[in-house]
């Protein structure tokens, strides 16, 4: 066994070496300082100095949809733990797997209103997949090897390790634990045999069947398994906004995303689907709309890894605890059984509906009627242009909507954004932390004005620390998605939404912020894009910069709306095409 003297700041800093930690996103205060002298040192682990907390803790998220490992981040006591809840909360709601370590004030003080004194563990313990309060310097080792086989192992999440100042700086004698002892914590990986031949039987018996790929399919790393059970059952694949990438938009098998702003096809291939199969998914209420509405006809068969997602919202008729690359594995062996006996699912008709909503209902958009810049356009060019290979970080609002309707993408690790909690300011250091992490990818921040506003602090980061990403602020002027709801659901009344980061008829022809100003003061390139036809142009510009993040201002009109649309609480049958159109579920006779 490794035994040696040292600090408890020193043994922390061992342990992250130990578990392969290579990027910390942090900013050091009083109660974290014992922990930053070490790291000065470490030839393993390099420290990136974030400019917010905030921050620091999504380039940790980011960092993780780039490599799978967990991100780390680090922050002092009191407001810089605060910082993290929403990186924690966010990184919860879309089981990230990701390690926050947070100095505390020293344990005689605990309790105290010490100076920057916050129960960081009893604030997030909701938003975690787990915490640690660590009081003495001989805890240190353990925990993190604990904390860090927590964030990765069975529903991944994020995990908190608060250390007292007092234990940083005491002696203690680093021992790497040969073996964790988590009683009650023991992930079911391997599913059970019985259930994956009974959901196997139900889709060759089902007329209606349908994938439903959620973010867990990613996080298991089943993009293959799911392909070789998709072809081999013939089944249409819905992927949630939180899988995208999971199944290659160009699949002919690929009907979309469903939900809020699915296609028509995905969302009615859900609602009269007579057998769901869901795969890491979790029905949230953005993709079920009215819960007691949705897919009124279909069983239901659940795999998830985390058993109280099951017939959490909506009853399981098959439940299947385990990995999904496990689940998907033994279901593609039942089915291969299933069809070497010769029961074999019959879906053509079904094809031919989906077919049919799919050539109905394609996803596209309106050009602005005053000759201003569609941001569809610009969204699917930078697609286009930029390619599946490279990784997009998008904000949260219409931009969001619209990078996830606009771009195809067709791998793993191809998208990430804040799903489940919906958190603006997600972009840019989630950007940050994908280029950190797989630096030899391009990869791209599709931002909103609003959110862009939240953490652009961040390009300071970028800048100095060399992390050439590429942010592309669709400035529509506006908190666009409210005031999207506010056009469809508040008369047109615009309380509050009206950023002025560029003009609009009658207010003042002002930018606050001049983004491509304030990208240069931020040390990065700036352009600007208006017309259509510079759009091409402006992104190969952009693509040709490797020595210096760049911000596009892509001015584009503030009225573009984003269909199709289940309005929220309602049923997804009344799923809007456009504004006040209905698409027709069944043939025109
Ligand atoms: C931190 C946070 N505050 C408020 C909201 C509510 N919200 C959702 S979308 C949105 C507008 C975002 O504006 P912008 O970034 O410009 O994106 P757009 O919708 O215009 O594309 C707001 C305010 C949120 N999701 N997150
Ligand atoms: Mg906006």
């Amino acid at each position: 066994m490794m035994t040696e003297q040292m600090t408890g700041a020193q043994s922390l800093i061992r342990s992250l070496e130990h578990v392969g930690v290579d990027v910390v996103f942090g900013i050091p205060g009083g109660a974290i300082l014992p922990a930053y002298d070490p790291l000065y040192d470490s030839e393993k682990v390099r420290h990136i100095l974030m400019r917010h907390e905030q921050g620091a803790g999504h380039a940790a998220e980011g960092y993780a949809y780039a490599t799978g490992r967990p991100g780390v981040c680090m922050a002092t006591s009191g407001p810089g733990a605060t910082n993290l809840v929403t990186p924690l909360a966010d990184a919860h709601m879309d089981s990230v797997p990701m390690v926050a370590i947070t100095g505390q004030v020293a344990a005689p003080a605990i309790g105290t209103d010490a100076f920057q004194e916050a129960d960081i563990c009893g604030i997030t313990m909701p938003v975690t997949k787990h915490n640690f309060l660590v009081r003495e310097a001989d805890d240190i080792a353990r925990t993190i090897a604990e904390a860090f086989h927590i964030a990765s192992t069975g529903r991944p999440g994020p995990v908190l390790v608060d250390i007292a100042k007092s234990a940083l700086q005491a002696d203690t004698r680093f021992e790497w634990p040969q073996r964790l002892d988590l009683p009650g914590y023991r992930p079911v990986t391997k599913p059970h045999g019985k259930q994956v031949r009974e959901a196997a039987r139900m889709i060759a018996e089902a007329k209606r069947p349908v994938l439903y790929v959620g973010g867990g399919v990613l996080k298991a790393g089943a993009s293959q398994e799911l392909r070789v059970l998709a072809e081999l059952t013939g089944l249409p694949v819905v992927t949630t906004l939180m899988a995208l990438g999971a199944f290659p938009a160009s699949h002919p098998q690929n009907v979309g995303m469903p939900g809020m702003h699915g296609t028509v096809a995905a969302v009615g291939a859900l609602q009269r689907a007579d057998l769901i199969v869901a795969l890491g998914a979790r029905f949230d209420d953005r993709v079920t709309g009215r819960l007691d509405s949705f897919a009124p006809d279909a069983k239901i068969v659940h795999a998830d890894i985390d058993p109280a997602e099951i017939s959490k919202n909506r009853h399981a008729d098959v439940p299947i605890v385990g990995d999904c690359r496990e689940v998907i594995a033994d279901m593609v062996v039942a089915v291969r059984n299933d069809q070497a006996a010769g029961r074999q699912g019959d879906y053509e008709a079904w094809w031919d509906q989906l077919n049919r909503l799919r050539a109905a209902y394609p996803l596209g958009y309106e050009q602005p009627g005053d000759g201003s810049l569609a941001p569809q356009h610009v969204i699917q060019r930078i697609g286009e242009i930029v390619g599946p290979d490279a990784a997009y970080a998008a904000g949260v609002g219409q931009h969001q909507m619209w990078a996830a309707q606009f771009i195809n993408y067709e791998r793993p690790g191809s998208f990430m954004n804040s799903g489940g909690a919906g958190t603006m300011g997600f972009a840019v250091p989630a950007a940050l932390g994908a280029k950190v992490g797989d630096p030899g990818r391009a990869v791209w921040a599709i931002d909103g004005d609003g959110c862009f506003q939240m953490t652009n602090q961040e390009l300071a980061t970028c800048a100095v620390e060399n992390i050439p990403i590429k942010v592309a602020v669709i400035n529509n002027g506006n908190l666009g998605m409210v005031r999207q709801w506010q056009t469809l659901f508040y008369e047109g009344r615009y309380s509050n939404t009206n950023l002025q980061t560029s003009p609009s008829p009658g207010t003042e022809k002002v930018r606050i912020p001049d983004f491509t100003r304030l990208a240069e003061a931020y040390g990065c390139v700036g352009l600007r894009c208006e017309r259509a036809e510079d759009v091409d142009a402006t992104i190969e510009k952009a693509m040709a910069v490797d020595d210096a993040p760049v911000v596009i201002d892509f001015t584009v009109n503030h009225d573009s709306m984003v269909w199709p649309m289940v309005a929220a609480g309602v049923s997804n049958d009344s799923i809007q095409y456009a504004r006040d159109m209905a698409p027709h579920w069944d043939d025109e006779e």
